[in-house]
């Protein structure tokens, strides 16, 4: 607060002398802008900011930006509600559609990551449409703080404290944009363990465990949607309202596994998507998952898959989150000898995605946790499924490995939803056998031992930003 006010008054001083000086013009348009410039974090090498542009002058339709850092070596990686470019020590914002008009008084909000090597000195100057943007602020918030415990507003749910989410850089961040992680748990597939999703089990989910998020996993084929599309689709529907009436986030799983292009089933997603973005585009808890897990197919080819699918969301569903899978079941193509760096060089041509990162515990490990840990720093990552067993969803349950993986995801702030909150005769199930032909999911009697792992992490205080 105190901030703002000396801004304004800077810039009325700025003004007043101006009018003083300057003999008005009738058809002069007035001009002056100011820029809040905030570093949110900072790690070795790299910083990520925001930049809150004000117009104090007439009305714009079309705009640049220029920052002007202080230093050659700092460079904006990736920018977002704006097309970023850079030359020398000055990067240039420039108006994305829906940003494209801004009124006397009205702001735009753009962020970016950036690199640098030596000191981060905050910039120099900012201009809009070449003119000086005076009275601007720089300032630095607290950073690199990522373990910090917190006691959730009594009361309020995920929804309710996030509202719509949006990827800012790398992250996923609320409606403050500030960055979040949500963490949860994802169904079986619905058309086998359908009985499990009732309303003692989805009361037991958002009150005992304090499950961020429900991934509603609806198989394309293996008896899933293909045989039933407007039944499968109403059902999906039906698990998005059970989530919103709990205050949790629903992730729309369009589950590709079998064959692994998703081209296979291009048409049938952009009939699926089409549906359900439209029914569901004034929620704010929706977040869709496009190809679970190609496999045995180009990036090339998933991307060119998920170029056709989003624009079909987007007409829909505009500030909605899209998840987009990757190769060789969604490990950034590790799994296929490959790595994240065909997703940098080569990234979908969308804005507010992020890229499915799963793994299975027992079965993936060191080198898929560093793949992980450099991907993290350039794309904005979601591990929407992953197991604590063996990549089959049986075997050993890896405790140590899972531990390792959460801590990882914790550091990091990636969300993550658990394979399955299910009663599935498999390790990977948190539920033990038989809990879904009963009404009890809440005693610790009905969990297995990866349920009740996943259950401690899980129900943990959340440290959602309310400002
Ligand atoms: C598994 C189920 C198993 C089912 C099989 C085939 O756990 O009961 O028989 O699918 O449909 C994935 C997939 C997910 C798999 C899971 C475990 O996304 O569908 O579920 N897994 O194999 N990727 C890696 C592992």
């Amino acid at each position: 607060m105190k901030r703002s006010t000396a801004v304004l008054a800077a810039c009325a001083v700025a003004f007043g002398s101006a009018a003083i000086t300057v003999i008005p013009q009738a058809v002069a348009a007035a001009q002056g802008c100011k820029v809040d410039y905030t570093v949110t974090s900072q790690w070795s090498g790299g910083f990520q900011a925001t930049v809150k542009v004000t117009n104090l002058g007439d009305v714009v339709n079309g705009w640049t930006l220029a920052v002007v850092f202080p230093n050659t070596s700092q460079r904006v990686t990736q920018g977002w509600n704006a097309t970023w470019t850079q030359s020398g020590s000055t990067a240039t914002a420039t108006n994305v559609d829906w940003n494209r008009t801004l009124g006397t008084g009205a702001s735009t909000d753009l962020g970016f990551v950036g690199s640098f090597s030596g000191s981060n000195p905050t910039p120099t100057s900012f201009s809009l449409n070449g003119v000086a943007c005076t009275g601007s602020t720089t300032s630095t918030s607290t950073t690199t703080t990522t373990t910090t415990t917190g006691t959730p507003p009594v009361g309020r749910t995920p929804v309710e404290i996030n509202g719509q989410l949006r990827v800012c850089g790398v992250n996923l961040c609320n409606q403050y944009n500030r960055p979040i992680q949500l963490r949860g748990m994802s169904t079986h597939g619905i058309q086998w363990f359908d009985k499990c999703y009732n309303n003692n089990s989805l009361n037991a989910l958002a009150n005992d465990w304090k499950s961020d998020l429900f991934r509603i996993a609806m198989y394309v084929q293996e008896q899933g949607y293909e045989t039933n599309p407007s039944g499968f689709t109403s059902r999906v529907n039906s698990l998005v309202d059970m989530a919103e009436a709990r205050g949790m986030y629903a992730l729309i799983d369009f589950h590709i596994l079998t064959p692994g292009d998703p081209n296979y089933n291009l048409d049938r997603a952009k009939t699926f998507f089409a549906s359900v973005a439209q029914r569901n585009a004034a929620k704010k808890n929706v977040i869709y998952e496009i190809a679970n897990e190609p496999n045995g197919v180009s990036w090339a080819s998933i991307k060119s898959y998920a170029e056709q699918v989003i624009p079909v969301i987007r007409a829909a569903d505009p500030d909605a989150v899209v998840i987009v899978g990757t190769r060789a079941w969604s490990s950034l193509g590790v799994s296929e000898g490959s790595n994240e760096s065909e997703v940098i060089n080569n990234p979908v041509n969308a804005t507010n995605i992020m890229y499915a990162f799963h793994f299975y515990a027992a079965s993936h490990k060191d080198n898929y946790r560093a793949a992980v840990s450099r991907a993290a720093s350039r794309l904005p990552l979601f591990v929407t499924e992953f197991g604590t067993v063996l990549a089959t969803g049986g075997g050993t349950f890896d405790r140590t490995s899972t531990v390792a993986w959460l801590d990882l995801l914790d550091q990091l702030k990636i969300s993550y939803a658990n394979w399955t909150y299910s009663d599935a005769n498999e390790s990977s199930a948190a539920l033990r056998p038989g809990t879904c032909n009963g009404s009890d999911y809440s005693s610790s009697g009905v969990l297995t031992e990866s349920g009740a792992l996943l259950k401690a992490r899980i129900s943990t205080a959340d440290n959602f930003p309310t400002s």
